[in-house]
């Protein structure tokens, strides 16, 4: 059976496509999902691809991850840099976390180079668009099957 990943998106992404493209690309946020479940199927894994404007609802989304999901990718954007709830939902969940953003965080603003979310992290992508949603994909996919053999 595929494994599933939750692909959590955070504020504001749903606006992808006309909100600032010079930053954020002019791909939508169904773009992406339609690329990530491709990619996602090539990889053998399944996708369960999600978008909030509401910290709680992101916070519910990584607990239920914790029991239905092998993996979570996720672009928190705006609540990574100020959200400890979600820092310490992605702790409990105990899963493989891989921390996406559109833009290279650390070529912007200085508020944006921190990151809660990098805390949880096993990894973080940042700065390739739309693009590091695949990269995440195919991170995760490795994080799993290196797992699963030292599991042997
Ligand atoms: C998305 C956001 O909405 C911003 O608040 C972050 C991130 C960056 C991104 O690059 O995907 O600062």
């Amino acid at each position: 059976m595929a494994k599933l990943i939750y692909v959590l998106n955070g504020p504001n992404l749903n606006m992808l496509g006309t909100r600032e493209p010079a930053i954020y690309g002019s791909d939508t946020l169904a773009d992406i999902q339609a690329r990530a479940a491709t990619c996602a199927k090539s990889l053998g894994l399944e996708i369960d691809f999600r978008q909030s404007n509401v910290e709680g609802e992101l916070v519910n989304w990584i607990q239920e991850a914790r029991t239905k999901a092998q993996g979570i990718i996720l672009n928190a954007g705006g609540y990574t840099h100020t959200s400890v709830a979600i820092l310490d939902a992605l702790q409990a969940a105990e899963l493989p976390v891989i921390e996406v953003h559109l833009s290279n965080i650390f070529r912007r603003d200085q508020f944006r180079q921190h990151s809660y979310i990098s805390l949880a992290a096993t990894g973080v992508i940042c700065g390739l668009g739309a693009k590091g949603y695949e990269l995440a994909l195919e991170a995760i996919a490795d994080v799993l099957q290196r797992n699963a053999k030292q599991q042997l």
